[in-house]
């Protein structure tokens, strides 16, 4: 008789975990401990109010219409309601705007990212098309009041979502993905203005209002280089100017993301960048989507963590429940304190980032920050694919069927680590930025600072940072010498040891507070990149401590 059924994972406020609080402040030096209500509140919403809107815009993707039943080119993108929905709610909710309001001050992209990360994994990827609005926001910004297209920021920037715009950003060609440099886009230039020509690849979020996209800035017949141009998708009537949608991407995941191919039949334009300085122009927006796309890949991971966590307190197997086979245990402690540093370098890097944003950062801290943003996000995004995986097979049998909704989270998880840039693509940038004069210089003697300035309450946990710390530095030294080609092969190597050094710091800083989580979530996550990883009856309690809340 089947009269056995499984309680499955109870979806909670990610704010159950309390090391996202405990680190806020710690970086925001207790200033958003005034926002946990708040925070809190909009964890709420997150699982009461965005995740149904989620589900059903995932059940119902997106439809092209090329024509009319009349046989007139409309190129509808036919959308599920919740897909509106999400984008009110974002719009009211200001995931954009506190960005730009700057309310909470040098900490207020610290608190954006926390929103992110909370999100993502009830929002269909209506994080991919906030995360190019406010890309788009910073290009307008940095361009300065006076020059800037005010209507655009504006609405970009906006709560009132009567008045928000998206924008997408349309970058990738077929001859183009990584080496946007071979763009074959061409603008032209008459007494009207800017057309833009060809076809785009990969434009996600193709409902968007606006659009910034790469073009070879012609004159004379000759390219003058890439430039940056602003695109209003549609005229009044909402219809879209010469711009064809040739279909919509058949994606392994992001179902609910409307992702075309378009061809371009001279869109109008409006230059906003230096012309030929297009690369340089919309970099300042992938440096921003790129920690978007850390924060996703972190709350995804993070999600993943609170359902196997709460799923191994209910399932019971060979007469205990998971939890309380060694094996299991340690498995998901593992995964833990991955996770946990995750959560540590995303918060580091966010709140550099609102520092430099409000010009609170010296010269040395916003070339952290540059270095920072592609180790972050390539770590961020392999992290979140490798963890997920292993989280489903937590799952056993169930984590592979869909109305878990488990391996949507894996199926999510594969484009975090080829969206905004592959992890090779990242790790060259990572050597681009160390090139430069006196780069290295500056990084290692910053680190230094840091780790000086770390108490040594426990020596030989501080011990373990520093000796990472000469691991890096040699290979880096030895990068110097051995020339290019050994630099790109170890470029990852280099750019993991990067990435784990700096959370690690940001977890030693953790450890020293009274709770225990946090020194056994520092130890085992360091004998962890240091393969010190035979465990013994000893290490149970470690497991449990490093998983408790
Ligand atoms: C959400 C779901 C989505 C659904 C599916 C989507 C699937 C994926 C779709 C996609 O295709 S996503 C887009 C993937 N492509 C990229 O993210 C682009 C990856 N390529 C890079 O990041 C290249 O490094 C880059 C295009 C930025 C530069 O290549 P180049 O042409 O070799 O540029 P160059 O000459 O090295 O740099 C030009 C200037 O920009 C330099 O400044 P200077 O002229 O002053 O020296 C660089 O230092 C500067 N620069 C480059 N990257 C920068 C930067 N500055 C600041 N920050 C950066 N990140």
């Amino acid at each position: 008789m089947d009269n056995f059924f499984q309680s499955g994972p109870t979806l909670k406020n990610s704010f159950n975990d309390p090391l996202l609080f405990d680190l806020s402040n710690l970086y925001s030096e207790n200033y958003l401990k005034q926002f946990e209500e708040d925070l809190l509140q909009f964890g709420d919403r997150v699982i009461n109010e965005y995740h149904p809107h989620s589900v059903l815009a995932e059940k119902n993707p997106p439809e092209h219409r090329p024509y009319s039943p009349w046989g007139e080119r409309e190129d509808l993108i036919v959308m599920h309601p919740s897909w509106k929905a999400l984008q009110n709610m974002v719009a009211k909710d200001g995931v954009v705007a506190c960005g730009y309001e700057r309310e909470k001050g040098s900490f207020s992209r610290l608190y954006q990212m926390i929103r992110i990360m909370v999100l993502h994994p009830s929002s269909a990827f209506f994080t991919c098309p906030l995360a190019m609005t406010d890309g788009a926001a910073r290009v307008f910004e940095l361009m300065g009041a006076d020059k800037n297209d005010k209507e655009a920021f504006e609405k970009l920037t906006t709560r009132d979502e009567n008045l928000f715009w998206t924008s997408g950003q349309w970058m990738t060609e077929k001859a183009g993905g990584s080496d946007v440099s071979n763009s074959e886009t061409y603008a032209t230039n008459d007494d009207k203005g800017y057309k833009l020509h060809g076809k785009k690849w990969f434009t996600s979020a193709v409902t968007s209002d606006v659009s910034l996209a790469l073009a070879q800035h012609m004159k004379n017949g000759k390219s003058i280089g890439l430039s940056l141009f602003l695109i209003h998708l549609r005229d009044k009537n909402g219809k879209l100017q010469n711009i064809e949608v040739q279909r919509l991407k058949d994606k392994l995941g992001t179902k609910a993301l409307p992702t075309a191919e378009l061809h371009l039949n001279g869109a109008p334009a409006k230059l906003i960048s230096e012309p030929g300085k297009g690369v340089k122009a919309i970099s300042s927006i992938l440096n921003i989507t790129r920690i978007y796309n850390s924060a996703c890949s972190v709350g995804t991971f993070h999600r993943g963590m609170m359902l196997t966590k709460d799923y191994a307190t209910k399932r019971i197997a060979f007469g205990k429940k998971l939890i309380e086979h060694p094996l299991h245990l340690k498995t998901l402690a593992e995964l833990q304190v991955l996770c946990d540093a995750n959560v540590h370098l995303l918060f580091f890097v966010s709140t550099l980032l609102g520092k430099d944003e409000t010009s609170n950062l010296d010269e040395n801290e916003q070339l952290v920050l540059r270095l920072l943003t592609p180790i972050l996000k390539l770590w961020t995004a392999k992290s979140a694919v490798q963890s997920i995986s292993e989280i489903c097979e937590s799952f056993g049998g169930a984590g592979y069927v869909e109305d878990t909704e488990i391996p949507k989270l894996l199926r999510d998880s594969q484009v975090f680590p080829i969206w905004e840039g592959t992890t090779n693509v990242l790790c060259l940038d990572v050597l681009r930025v160390l090139s430069k004069k006196d780069n290295t210089r500056k990084i290692l003697q910053y680190l230094d600072e840091r780790l000086d300035a770390l108490p040594s309450k426990v020596s030989e946990d501080k011990k373990i940072l520093i000796d990472l710390k000469e691991t890096t530095v040699a290979l880096i030294n030895r990068m110097d010498v051995e020339g290019p080609l050994f630099s790109q092969l170890n470029a990852r190597t280099l750019s993991y040891s990067l990435a784990q050094l700096f959370a690690g710091i940001s977890m030693y800083k953790l450890s020293l507070s009274e709770k225990t989580r946090y020194k056994m979530s520092y130890k085992l996550y360091m004998s962890s990149i240091t393969n010190d990883t035979l465990y013994d009856a000893n290490s149970i309690e470690i497991f449990k401590q490093v998983l408790s809340t």
